[in-house]
């Protein structure tokens, strides 16, 4: 049994075909379930001898393999060659990769933002202890710091300075009062971390919406305002409800806790918000007598699953295509 002259030979003949239906006919010739010449060889492996069964029983199943491959090569190669010879047959249209729903979002946000007058400005992801805590009016010891279960991240010098993940975007309220005078109005789109448990609402990695608005009077009803706006446009809703509530955050004085309601559905609370605390505002810099500014924080994945009625905040980061392919 010369095992390489018939995988020589069916190879050759393999590489040498010209059309799908020559290639049908190799196949059967050597591999046809009544007649092929490498079945027969397999089949014959029963008569031999224990020891003749274990030397050409693994070479015969391997030459099979390896013609088995060729073959697949082979229709692949020859299969779209007549793809091509046959111009009356449909185009095939690509699938082209898109923007995912959060990035759409936050375009139209900015969109949004942007026709009435706020700029849009970036933060870092990875933030020192005092721009996320500190100049927020959050010190160490205060009991608001548990509200923010935060990633510490270690590095050389954390004896001196702390670094962490950012737990929301308002520390780049912060930074940009440091280099800023008013009056100004901009809003933060950001990647935010926490470290918490996951459930239907909540995840550990998602996005805040920051803003921030500062001039000489403005006022809790300026916050309504710009926000409402921004939900009738957002829905596309002329009949979204939003409603104040009374809150705390550390970094505002009055809170608020801000709900909206979309035609039969209930309340939903989507953000928190407030008048800039005249700490905050000495930490930045600004004489708190002379400035007044609302400042508020969205959940960007809460907004949209509103938006697109989704159940579930773990499936974006779930790489679950048909979730992706949805939007
Ligand atoms: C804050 O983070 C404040 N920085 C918001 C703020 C800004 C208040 C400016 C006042 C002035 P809070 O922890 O409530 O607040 O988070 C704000 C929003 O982020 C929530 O309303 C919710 O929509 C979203 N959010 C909070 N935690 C999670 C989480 N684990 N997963 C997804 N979304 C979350």
């Amino acid at each position: 049994m010369n095992i390489d002259d018939i995988r020589n030979r069916a190879t050759t003949e393999i590489n040498g075909a010209i059309s799908l239906d020559e290639l049908k006919e190799i196949r059967l010739k050597y591999l046809g379930r009544k007649k092929g010449e490498i079945t027969l060889l397999l089949k014959s492996l029963k008569a031999l001898s224990d020891e003749d069964k274990r030397k050409f029983g693994p070479q015969l199943q391997e030459m099979r393999e390896n013609i088995e491959q060729a073959l697949v090569f082979k229709k692949r190669e020859l299969s779209e060659e007549e793809d091509w010879a046959d111009v009356t047959l449909p185009g095939k249209r690509p699938e082209p990769g898109h923007l995912n729903l959060i990035t759409q979002t936050e375009t139209e946000i900015r969109r949004i933002f942007n026709s009435m007058n706020f700029s849009v400005i970036d933060g870092p992801e990875m933030e020192d202890e005092y721009h996320n805590f500190d100049a927020l009016n959050i010190p160490a010891w205060h009991p608001a710091r548990e509200m923010w279960d935060t990633f510490w991240i270690k590095t050389p010098d954390s004896a001196k300075k702390k670094y962490l993940l950012r737990t929301h975007t308002s520390p780049v309220q912060i930074r940009y009062m440091e280099t800023h005078k008013p009056p100004f109005q901009i809003i933060s789109p950001g990647k935010t971390f926490r470290y918490e448990a996951t459930d239907s609402t909540h995840e550990t990695n998602f996005y805040q919406l920051e803003g921030l608005m500062v001039g000489k009077d403005i006022s809790l009803a300026h916050l309504k305002f710009v926000i409402s706006e921004f939900f009738r446009q957002f829905f596309s809703n002329k009949n979204v409800k939003v409603r104040l509530r009374s809150s705390y955050f550390p970094f505002v004085e009055p809170g608020v806790e801000i709900d909206i309601k979309l035609d039969d559905s209930d309340w939903l609370e989507v953000a928190g918000a407030g008048m800039v605390h005249p700490k905050v505002f000495k930490y930045a810099g600004y004489n708190p007598k002379e400035w007044q500014g609302f400042a508020f924080g969205f959940g960007l994945e809460r907004l949209i699953m509103v938006k697109y009625g989704i159940s579930d905040i773990r499936l974006f980061n779930s790489g679950d295509l048909k979730f992706i392919k949805k939007f």
